[in-house]
């Protein structure tokens, strides 16, 4: 007979960290349900993590390494190898590049799923200084660079990104998110709907900024539909109207704000009716969310994709968070806080090093660097543009620029031309069937998991670890970073990964010892020796969480955190809501917060400038999520594809008239990059002169091996978005408000 066992573990899939409960006979997964004692998500699952195992399960899952034979994807056989001989053709392939050609013909991609993993957030460090290139990319210029760079102007620390305290609101003003099928996005919160049926119970109201009448927007108070594009304007008209109605409540933030003269000046030009002119936002409705924002004690505006991906990206993120600023609402109880998680350490305001832009140019378009990074965007000039510098070879790691990048089918030309392509990916995809080698990290039920980037953003203080449940034969993911590295580094294929293990954590301890000053003149090794975790990622889990906020500071705190306290809270802990944290989250170098850097102030120059264009009668492509699909990934679960056709194109009734096509037709959707052919959605769900395609569809090209996505492909709606349309200050790309065609085909 087999056994049964219960175990309890985080969901790794998206934002909302739900616990699940999942249920194995011997080594299989008979159920996975939410866990109702979760402190966080108290029960609440969603399909996909409701089918999480299915991923474990999937007969396409890669379970061995790859090496492609053959010059193309489209005539290429694949033959399984063994992790020794798949790291030999690494070095083989990679080494010759390196030496020959340089460091810069290197890059690297970071896809999306790193920010879910232990080792996609530990281990791309050593990777990358291992490799010295500054040929950096990842998915954050396809998604919330914008932010990143308006929280460094502002807050001197791009990672302190303020997140809304749903739970203790009572207005919630949320443009361009869709949480009802996303479930939240710099918003960590499992249950999102919950906590607005709560809000609402409470007397609050939510009203959503949407193109669309999505989900979301079905269940707020109020749906406001806007142009794609315009949300820097709409938000600068309710800064406008703040200063106009001396609505200007500083409160307690007001000692530690810079810059408010400065920015009363930069909205001066935005006048409600001169911005329902570009947003078609009435202006009454402009004026009246300003004051029921202004008025409400406990209120808050929260911006996502659709006020990033978009070309005023920046200025939009910026604006979200000056308005809160104005309005009272930052760093106090039911406005925009900043978590401080477990494994996160107060600022002790000692070395505020403020925040740089653009410390080197891209070579080719001379794009500035942010964070470390180029755009994506750039990623296939990069590679096609010959010249000293050219990257030869590229490294992807868990991402499918191929299918989530803009002009994705000049990007897929591009990776036929490298000396060398390594993915970790463990799947055959539009993008890894470029790739020479192909090595595969574990199932989500194979490793450890907790969450450094999400309880960063989550809207209570909260931590949970969860352990493996199924044992993995062969390298971690950790384990085929840190051979990577080794490689990159000449220290050869066959080098033992510890080294990299040890010197991360030594690095990491080292780090915090320095901090601290609780700890200061203890010898690293000496506390290394203490570690109760075994696993690499695992002890640097416990050295964070032991010198963070709540920790045991290596027994100087004796009822703080320590490892086997958190391995045995198997439903998480509960730190308790958010907390106020200035100053001492401000990272400027002035102190304060800084309302209206120069950076911002230029930019706004565009911003004005936009404000005299006329709105043209043209239709504008938008982008859209689905509660059963996850970017480009998850499309090979049966249990999640099922059902009616969701790789569909919306358009509003009188546009699809005005065009002669009709619900169930094919559409031919053409944009300056490319055109493609979809079935028509006809809905007035969009707003006139807007249409919708969902991303991260496409599948079935020759070389892949995803049978079920192959066999309902769908469609790639980055054919339509433009690698040359960028925010320039975050080099974010413009995947919203993209100008198209619509014709019957
Ligand atoms: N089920 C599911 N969940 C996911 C994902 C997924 O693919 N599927 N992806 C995950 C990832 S990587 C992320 S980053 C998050 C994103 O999470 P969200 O930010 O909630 O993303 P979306 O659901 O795409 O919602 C964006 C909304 O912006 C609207 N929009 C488009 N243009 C504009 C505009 O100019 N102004 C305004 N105000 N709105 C506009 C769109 O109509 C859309 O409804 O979701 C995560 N969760
Ligand atoms: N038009 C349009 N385009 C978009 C967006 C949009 O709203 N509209 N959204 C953008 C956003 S927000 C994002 S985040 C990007 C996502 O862009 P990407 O990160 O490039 O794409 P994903 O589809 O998330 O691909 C994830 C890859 O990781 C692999 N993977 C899954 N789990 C693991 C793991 O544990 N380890 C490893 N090594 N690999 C793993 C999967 O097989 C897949 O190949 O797409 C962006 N593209
Ligand atoms: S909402 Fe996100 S975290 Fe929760 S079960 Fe679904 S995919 Fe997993
Ligand atoms: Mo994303």
């Amino acid at each position: 007979m087999t056994t049964t066992s219960i175990h309890h573990r985080t969901c790794p899939l998206c934002e909302a960290v739900c616990g699940l409960e999942i249920t194995l006979q011997g080594r299989n997964v008979v159920r996975i349900a939410g866990d109702r004692e979760d402190v966080f998500s108290r029960g609440f699952i969603c399909p996909k993590g409701a089918t999480l195992h299915r991923l474990h399960e999937d007969r396409d899952r890669l379970r061995a390494p790859l090496i492609r034979r053959g010059a193309n994807p489209e005539d290429a056989s694949w033959e399984e190898v063994s992790w020794e001989a798949a790291f030999a053709e690494v070095e083989r392939r990679l080494l010759p590049v390196l030496e020959q050609q340089g460091r810069e013909a290197v890059a690297l991609y970071l896809g999306n799923p790193n920010a879910h993993t232990l080792a996609g957030q530990l281990y791309p460090r050593p990777l990358i200084k291992a490799l010295a290139t500054p040929n950096i990319f990842s998915a954050s210029t396809v998604d919330q660079m914008p932010k990143h760079v308006a929280c460094g102007l502002l807050f001197g620390d791009p990672a302190a990104i303020p997140v809304p305290d749903l739970d203790r609101t009572d207005f919630l003003l949320l443009l361009g998110a869709n949480p009802w099928e996303s479930n939240g996005s710099l918003c960590t919160a499992p249950d999102f709907p919950g906590r607005m049926a709560a809000l609402r119970a409470r007397g609050g109201r939510f009203v959503v900024i949407d193109p669309r009448r999505t989900r979301s927007a079905e269940h707020a108070d109020e749906h406001v539909p806007i142009r794609p594009g315009t949300d820097a304007h709409l938000l600068l008209a309710l800064i406008h109207v703040v200063f106009e109605e001396s609505l200007l409540a500083l409160g307690r933030l007001a000692p530690w704000l810079n810059g408010v003269e400065q920015v009363r000046e930069l909205a001066r030009p935005f006048s409600p009716e001169a911005v329902a002119r570009v947003s078609g936002v009435p202006a009454e409705t402009i004026r009246r969310l300003a004051r029921e924002l202004a008025k409400t004690e406990r209120a808050v505006v929260y911006g996502r994709i659709g006020t990033h991906t978009v070309e005023f990206g920046t200025l939009a993120a910026w604006a979200v968070d000056v308005l809160n600023a104005l309005t009272g609402h930052l760093d106090t109880e039911g406005g925009a806080m900043w978590p401080l998680p477990a494994h996160g350490q107060r600022g002790t305001g000692a070395k505020r090093a403020g925040f740089v832009l653009g410390r080197r140019r891209s070579r080719v378009r001379g794009y500035p660097e942010v964070r470390g990074e180029f755009p994506v965007a750039a990623l296939a000039e990069e590679l096609e543009t010959p010249g000293k510098g050219q990257p030869r070879a590229l490294i992807t790691i868990a991402g499918n620029p191929v299918l989530s990048t803009p002009d994705s089918a000049r990007l897929d030309r591009a990776l036929r031309q490298l000396d060398c392509m390594v993915s970790v990916d463990p799947y055959r995809n539009e993008t890894t069937r470029h790739a020479h080698v192909i090595l595969p990290p574990p199932s989500a039920l194979e490793r450890s998991h907790y969450d450094l980037a999400f309880y960063q953003l989550s809207v209570r203080n909260v931590a949970k670890w969860s352990a493996a449940i199924l044992e993995h034969r062969g390298p971690s993911e950790a384990d085929i970073l840190a051979k990577l590295a080794l490689i990159a580094a000449g220290q050869g294929a066959a080098a033992d990964p510890a080294s990299v293990h040890s010197a991360l954590q030594h690095a990491t301890l080292a780090r915090s010892i320095a901090a601290i000053p609780a700890l200061s003149g203890r010898a690293v090794e000496e506390l290394l020796a203490q570690l109760e975790a075994v696993d690499p990622t695992d002890r640097i889990v416990e050295i964070l969480i032991r010198t963070g906020a709540y920790g045991d500071h290596f027994g100087v705190v004796p009822e703080g955190l320590t490892f086997s306290g958190l391995r045995a809270a198997t439903h998480g802990i509960d730190f308790g809501p958010l907390q106020a944290r200035v100053p001492e989250v401000l990272q400027t170098k002035s102190g304060s917060i800084e309302l209206s850097p120069p950076a911002i102030v230029e930019d706004m120059a565009r911003l004005s400038r936009s404000l005299g264009a006329e709105a043209g009668d043209g239709l504008l492509l938008v982008g859209r999520r689905d509660l059963r699909s996850n970017n480009s990934w998850m499309h090979n679960v049966p249990q999640l594809v099922k059902g009616p056709e969701r790789c569909t194109l919306h358009i509003h009734p009188d546009d699809a008239a005005a065009r002669g096509v009709a619900d169930g037709a094919t559409a031919r959707v053409a944009g300056r990059t490319g055109a493609l052919l979809v079935p028509v959605q006809v809905t007035d769900s969009v707003m006139r002169g807007v249409v919708c395609l969902p991303h991260g569809w496409g599948h079935g090209a020759s070389g892949t091996k995803q049978d079920v996505a192959g066999e309902r492909p769908g469609i790639n709606s980055n054919i339509l978005t433009d690698s040359e349309r960028l925010d320039p200050l975050s080099g974010n790309a413009v995947l919203n408000g993209i100008p198209v065609t619509v014709e019957l085909a």
